[in-house]
C-alpha cells in the first residue's frame, strides 16, 4: 500500500516535472506574447499601460537586458547586444530601475515579461571594449572582470563552429564558440552559480520566463541543472505560489543535423523553427492551404504544448541563422494571412514579432547620433512612427489575439476548402475564419459554427459602439453565412468571433 503510494508520487512528480517550464502563466485569459525587439524599458512600460494590456496580450519577449559590449566599429548593430560583458542590467534599452519599473507596470495590467538570456557565451574578440554600464573586458586572456570569468571558464581546447559541425558533430557544437563568441563552460559549478545568479535576480524582481539563447550550443544536461535551481515565480507580481518559469530554448531543428529539439523537450519548451517555414510555404503560395486541414504534430511539428511558434523572427526576417523564405511585414498580406492562421490555429503557444524599418540587415534599431535608441512615436490611427513597424498595431494582426483568447482551448470544427487556396474552419462554437489565397473572389455559403447575429470582420474593419467599419456578417438561425473574400482585397482573410456579435 505504502509502496503504491509511494510510486504514485513519483510518477505524478515525473508528470509535473516534465510540464513544469511548459506554462508561460499567463493572466488568465491571455494566450499571446509579442516580441518587442530593441524597444526599451520605459516605452514596454508605457506600451503595456496603454495598449498590450487592455488588448488582451499575455506577455513579451524583451531584448537581452544585462550589459553587452558597445561596437561603435559597426555602428551599434542590433547584434551588439548578444555578446554580454556582464550580467549587470545596464543596456540601451534602460538601466536596473527602469528594468523593475517596466516588470511591476506590465505585470500590474496582466502583461508578462520572459527575457533573452545568453547564457551560452560572452563577446567574440574586438578592439573596442567597453560595455553598455562601462565595464571593461580583457579578451585575449577571456577576462570579464565585471562577473567575473577568467580563462578557466570557458570551454578548452579552442576551437569555432564549422558549417560541417552541425551535420557530424554535436560535441563540437557545444564545446567550439559559435560565431567566435567566447564559450562559457556550463559543466562548471562556478559558472552555474553565476548563471542561476543572473536569472534568479530576474526572476525576483517579477519576469515569468527565458528565451534561452543557442540553447542547441549548450549539453542539455548542464541546462537542467540550471533550471532546477532557479527560484518560483515571484507571487508578490501575481503568480500562483510554487509557479516555475517559462522556459523556451532556441534550438533550429530544420532536420539533418547531429542535435535534435527533441534533445530539449523533456526539459522544456523549444522553439519551433518548422512552423514559420511551411506556413511561409503555403502563404507564398508554394503549398496549398487545403492541406493545412492537418496542420499541427503530423507535419513534424513538436507537440503542440512543447512549442513556441512564430511565423518569423528577429534573426530569419533579416538573414541569419537558418531557413530561408520566411514571410515578414515587407511581404504585408501574405504575412497578415499567415500570422491569422497561426492565431485562428489551436496548436502552439504562439509569438508575434515586432520589428524595426530596415534594410541593412545588420543595422541597429532606430537611434540618435550617440546611438540611442529612439522611441516609436504614437500615430493618430494608432500605428508606430520613428523607424519602427509594430505588427502587433496592425488591426489584423491585435484583433485575431483577440479571437485566440476568445477560442480559448476549442478545436478545429468544420473544416471547408474548395480543394485550393480557399479554407474556412471554426473553433468551436466561438469563433469562424476564412482565408483566400488565390487570384479569384471565395463567395460561400459556410458553416460558421455562431449563433444567429450580426458579426464585425475582424479584419476588415472593428466595431464601434454599436456599428462595424468593415464587412458585417450576417449568421442565420442554421448558424450559416454568406462568406465573401474578393481577390483583390487588402487582406485575404474574414474572421468572425463571440463577443463581437450585435443582436439580429
Ligand atoms: C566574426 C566572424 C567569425 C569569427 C569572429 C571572430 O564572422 O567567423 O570567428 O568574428 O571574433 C556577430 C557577427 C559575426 C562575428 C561575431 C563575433 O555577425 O560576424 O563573428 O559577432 O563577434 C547574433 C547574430 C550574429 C552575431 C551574434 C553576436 O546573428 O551574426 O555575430 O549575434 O553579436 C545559429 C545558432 C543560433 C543563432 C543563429 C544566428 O544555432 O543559436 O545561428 N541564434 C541566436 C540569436 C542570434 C545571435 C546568437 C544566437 C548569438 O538569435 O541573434 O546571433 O547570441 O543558427
Ligand atoms: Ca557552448
Amino acid at each position: 500500500m505504502v509502496a503504491r503510494m509511494f510510486r504514485y508520487i513519483l510518477l505524478l512528480s515525473a508528470a509535473t516535472a516534465v510540464l513544469a517550464y511548459k506554462n508561460p502563466h499567463y493572466a488568465s485569459g491571455r494566450t499571446t506574447m509579442v516580441h518587442l525587439f530593441e524597444w526599451k524599458w520605459n516605452d514596454i512600460a508605457a506600451e503595456c499601460e496603454r495598449f498590450l494590456g487592455p488588448r488582451g496580450f499575455g506577455g513579451i519577449q524583451i531584448s537581452p537586458p544585462n550589459e553587452n559590449l558597445v561596437i561603435w566599429s559597426r555602428n551599434r548593430p542590433w547584434w551588439e547586444r548578444y555578446q554580454p560583458i556582464s550580467y549587470r542590467l545596464v543596456t540601451r534599452s534602460g538601466n536596473e530601475q527602469q528594468f523593475r519599473d517596466m516588470v511591476r507596470r506590465c505585470n500590474n495590467v496582466g502583461v508578462r515579461i520572459y527575457v533573452d538570456a545568453i547564457i551560452n557565451h560572452m563577446t567574440g574578440t574586438w578592439n573596442e571594449n567597453v560595455g553598455t554600464g562601462g565595464s571593461t573586458a580583457n579578451f585575449g586572456n577571456w577576462h570579464y572582470p565585471a562577473v567575473p570569468y577568467g580563462r578557466n571558464d570557458f570551454n578548452w581546447p579552442h576551437c569555432v563552429i564549422s558549417g560541417n559541425d552541425y551535420r557530424c558533430c554535436a560535441d563540437r557544437v557545444r564545446n567550439c564558440e559559435l560565431s567566435g563568441l567566447k564559450d562559457l563552460n556550463q559543466g562548471s559549478e562556478y559558472v552555474r552559480g553565476q548563471i542561476v545568479g543572473f536569472m534568479n535576480r530576474l526572476i525576483d524582481m517579477g519576469v515569468a520566463g527565458f528565451r534561452i539563447d543557442a540553447a542547441k550550443h549548450m549539453w542539455p544536461g548542464d541546462l537542467r541543472v540550471i533550471y532546477d535551481r532557479l527560484h518560483n515565480l515571484n507571487p508578490s507580481h501575481g503568480f500562483p505560489q510554487g509557479a516555475r518559469p517559462y522556459i523556451f530554448q532556441e534550438v533550429i531543428d530544420l532536420g539533418g543535423e547531429a542535435i535534435s529539439r527533441n534533445e530539449y523537450t523533456p526539459l522544456a519548451a523549444v522553439t519551433e523553427f518548422r512552423f514559420g517555414m511551411e506556413l511561409s510555404r503555403a502563404f507564398r503560395g508554394h503549398n496549398q492551404l487545403r492541406w493545412l486541414s492537418t496542420w499541427g504534430p503530423s507535419w513534424s511539428l513538436l507537440a503542440s504544448n512543447d512549442a513556441l511558434v512564430f511565423i518569423d523572427n528577429h534573426d530569419n526576417q533579416r538573414g541569419h541563422g537558418a531557413g530561408g523564405d520566411i514571410l515578414t511585414h515587407k511581404q504585408a498580406k501574405q504575412y497578415k494571412g499567415a500570422i491569422a492562421f497561426m492565431l485562428a490555429h489551436p496548436y502552439g503557444w504562439a509569438q508575434l514579432m515586432s520589428s524595426f524599418h530596415f534594410t541593412d540587415t545588420e543595422a541597429g534599431p532606430p537611434m540618435d547620433s550617440n546611438g540611442n535608441i529612439r522611441s516609436p512615436t504614437i500615430n493618430s490611427d494608432n500605428s508606430c512612427g520613428n523607424g519602427w513597424v509594430c505588427e502587433h498595431r496592425w488591426r489584423q494582426i491585435y484583433q485575431m489575439v483577440a479571437f485566440r483568447n476568445v477560442a480559448g482551448n476549442t478545436g478545429v470544427t468544420n473544416w471547408w476548402d474548395n480543394g485550393n487556396n480557399q479554407i474556412a474552419f471554426c473553433r468551436g462554437g466561438q469563433g469562424f475564419v476564412a482565408f483566400n489565397n488565390e487570384n479569384r473572389d471565395l463567395n460561400q455559403n459556410l458553416q460558421t459554427c455562431l449563433p444567429a447575429g450580426r458579426y464585425c470582420d475582424v479584419i476588415s474593419g472593428e466595431k464601434v459602439n454599436n456599428g462595424c467599419t468593415g464587412k458585417t456578417i450576417t449568421v442565420d438561425g442554421n448558424g450559416r453565412a454568406q462568406i465573401h473574400i474578393g481577390s483583390n482585397e487588402l487582406d485575404m482573410v474574414l474572421a468572425i468571433h463571440r463577443g463581437n456579435e450585435s443582436r439580429l
